[in-house]
């Protein structure tokens, strides 16, 4: 029988659902990731919890600004996260939604164990309340502004339930002392013993200003404050009341950012206390992704989206930066600049190009196999050594969530390889038998070394680390690998290798971030009209189903015959075209339109293959402002039908055969 698996359960924040993932949700869900697949290669049971807060005031103003009922708009809003999350391949193994009937059973039943146990009690409660964080603001005078966004507080006064949080001043006190890893970092740690210290007030835990939110069950109008709704979906994702059935609970450790951490270091291991359940093992803030050293938010326009970078340089590639850019834990700055940097020199350059050379040289040499390495020299072992050292190094970096400390350890052995490639030169050896023997110790040596290093960054680079595996020949599954087994000198020679594939292509930095921001622009500003053909947002996107939520169905307004005549409409002829590297809908295409042949982008490219167009009639419009898709000059538009609910285009044509460049009228 094999040993039973140790488990290890991690959560996400539940994200609030009036507004989409952007870097700093995606920074979180991604390290979520990293940790999840580092456990599971450490022979862990894992299971990841994210998921959406869907109640709460923003939501109803949110729904009524969309016009559709609150249900709705939620059930939209949480599709569309959950839908980029698979895109960008962080699936978690629970996404709990706090509309789910499991979770609102939970809740209640966390507030009857809490009312049972006497730390519940009725009362009321006049505050300066902000809706924008659904947060009274201790200490907050009338007029006085939220501290933590800035924004007007309201009075608020109500009949409440109250939790009794003062009484849980010295055992929250004992149980930091007893579990000193509980808060990290151990700032956070300082920062959230000073606060307990201060003493504790109580909390009111129900409302009866909000509608939308969980029932107090018999006491209506009451609903649950969204923190004691929201916090309890990390016990609701793993079973509720029947926790103990699934074995996950208590979770080993809830990542969120600095902003929520009282949240879950306070009130969290409260409510629990008082409903006897097991407490989480551990609570990680992590700091703030900035952008121009401010904190992003949509209502200063600042925010970074992930898709734009996911469609230019693969999600391998963002993971890599947010993971390697900042120490865990700290604030950072987010730059499209150093992003691309990044990319191309420790991506294209360290690792994708370590393991094409090497893949190459293989091929060419010992006929695509891996050879079998002979003598060793001094310089072999001090590489193997470096390489085996570490491992040891780079597990220990994960467990502390040091991750960019492991991957600078890893990209400290890639380096050395390189540099080892370059002093043997294994290239300029001839075909003596000396040589040949030499040439596959050296090629060996290096592709070992790649073996480990592919293993090592794993967790964080899933999708390329796939492929230099499948490059090497193993046939196993690279996520299942356990990391404790892994050694110097397991790569069995004789080994074919995999097909090669591009890794990481290189890119030209300032053609890189103008697509990136093009991209975003589209992105963020749904509402720009978009060509016909050109790009339409498919209806899945987010952005496209936030948009329509909020968009009025209206009438078409009439125009006049001098409106249309402004539009000018010619017969063109495509003379080539192709697709555009990171932009999977969009072709790019040069027409003649009789007096000159245009570039035009057309958003067709799912529809249409680019040969099956060469030679073909099409309908442009010839005076439209010319205007730059994703990063290329567009000067015109393909007329094309919008076809289906998902907007298929179908291009505009004649059956008779007419004339290059006649106008449309
Ligand atoms: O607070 N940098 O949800 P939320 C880094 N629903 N991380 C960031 C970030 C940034 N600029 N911006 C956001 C809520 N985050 C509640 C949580 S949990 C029971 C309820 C990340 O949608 C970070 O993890 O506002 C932060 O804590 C979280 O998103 C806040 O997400």
């Amino acid at each position: 029988m094999p040993e039973k698996k140790e488990k290890f359960y991690l959560t996400t924040p539940i994200y609030y659902t009036n507004g989409l993932p952007h870097i700093g949700h995606t920074y979180t869900t991604v390290v979520a990731d990293v940790i999840r697949r580092y456990k599971r290669m450490r022979g862990y049971e894992v299971v990841m919890t994210t998921g959406t807060d869907e109640h709460g005031v923003n939501v109803e103003r949110a729904a009524k600004k969309a016009g559709v009922p609150e249900s709705e708009y939620v059930a939209r809003m949480a599709d569309a996260w959950r839908s980029l999350w698979d895109e960008l391949g962080l699936t978690a193994d629970e996404f709990v939604r706090t509309t789910d009937l499991q979770h609102v059973r939970t809740v209640q039943w966390l507030f009857k164990l809490c009312r049972e146990n006497g730390f519940v009690y009725k009362g009321h409660y006049t505050g300066q309340y902000c809706i924008y964080d659904n947060a009274f603001v201790n200490d907050a005078k009338p007029g006085d502004n939220c501290p933590d966004c800035g924004r007007p507080t309201e009075t608020l006064t109500e009949e409440n339930y109250f939790f009794k949080l003062s009484a849980f001043q010295k055992p929250l006190l004992d149980f930091y002392k007893k579990n000193p890893d509980f808060i990290q970092p151990e700032s956070r740690r300082n920062e959230i013993i000073s606060f307990v210290e201060g003493g504790l007030k109580d909390l009111s835990i129900t409302r009866t200003t909000i509608r939308w939110g969980i029932p107090v069950p018999g006491e209506e109008p009451h609903v649950f404050y969204v923190w004691f709704d929201a916090l309890t979906a990390y016990l609701s994702a793993v079973g509720g009341p029947d926790y103990e059935k699934r074995g996950m609970w208590p979770a080993d450790l809830h990542l969120v950012g600095k902003d929520i951490i009282r949240f879950h270091t306070v009130y969290w291991p409260a409510f629990l206390m008082a409903a006897m359940l097991p407490l989480p093992k551990q609570v990680w803030a992590h700091g703030w992704f900035l952008m121009d050293a401010t904190k992003m938010s949509k209502s200063k326009g600042n925010v970074v989206l992930p898709r734009p970078i996911v469609n230019m340089l693969g999600m391998d590639a963002l993971r890599y930066f947010l993971l390697r850019e900042v120490v865990f834990g700290q604030d950072g700055n987010f730059s499209y600049d150093a992003l691309v940097t990044r990319y191309n020199s420790d991506l294209a350059n360290g690792l994708g190009n370590l393991a094409s050379r090497t893949a190459a040289m293989i091929e060419k040499n010992f006929a695509g196999k891996i050879p079998k390495p002979a003598e060793h020299k001094p310089q072999d072992d001090v590489l193997a050594k470096e390489a085996q050292a570490v491992i040891g190094e780079v597990l220990e970096r994960y467990e502390k969530m040091e991750f960019a400390r492991a991957l600078e350890a890893i990209w400290a052995v890639i380096a050395s390889v390189d540099k080892y490639l370059t002093t043997e030169q294994p290239w300029a050896l001839g075909d003596s038998e000396a040589d040949k023997q030499r040439k596959a110790t050296v090629l060996w040596t290096s592709a070992e070394v790649l073996r480990m290093v592919t293993v090592l960054a794993h967790p964080v680079l899933p999708q390329s680390t796939d492929k230099v595996w499948a490059l090497l020949g193993q046939t196993t599954s690279l996520g299942a690998f356990e990391l404790d087994g892994l050694r110097w000198g397991q790569l069995a020679p004789g080994t074919s290798l995999g097909k090669s594939q591009s890794l990481f292509p290189r890119v030209d930095k300032v053609e890189a971030v103008e697509r990136i921001e093009s991209m975003a622009n589209e992105e963020l500003n749904p509402t720009q009209p978009a060509p016909a053909a050109a790009t339409p947002a498919p209806a899945s996107t987010p952005t496209a189903g936030a948009a329509a939520a909020a968009a009025s169905v209206a009438a078409p307004e009439r125009i006049g015959i001098e409106d249309f005549s402004k539009v000018e409409m010619r017969v063109g002829q495509v003379k080539t075209a192709e697709r555009i590297v990171g932009a999977d809908k969009l072709l790019k295409l040069t027409v003649d339109i009789g007096s000159e042949v245009r570039q035009i982008c057309a958003g067709i490219a799912q529809f249409y293959e680019p040969e099956s167009l060469i030679g073909r009639k099409v309908v442009v419009v010839t005076n439209l402002a010319p205007r730059k898709l994703r990063g290329v000059e567009s000067n015109g538009m393909i007329v094309a039908a919008s076809v289906g609910p998902e907007g298929r285009p179908v291009l505009a044509g004649f059956h008779e055969d007419v004339e290059v460049g006649a106008r449309l009228k």
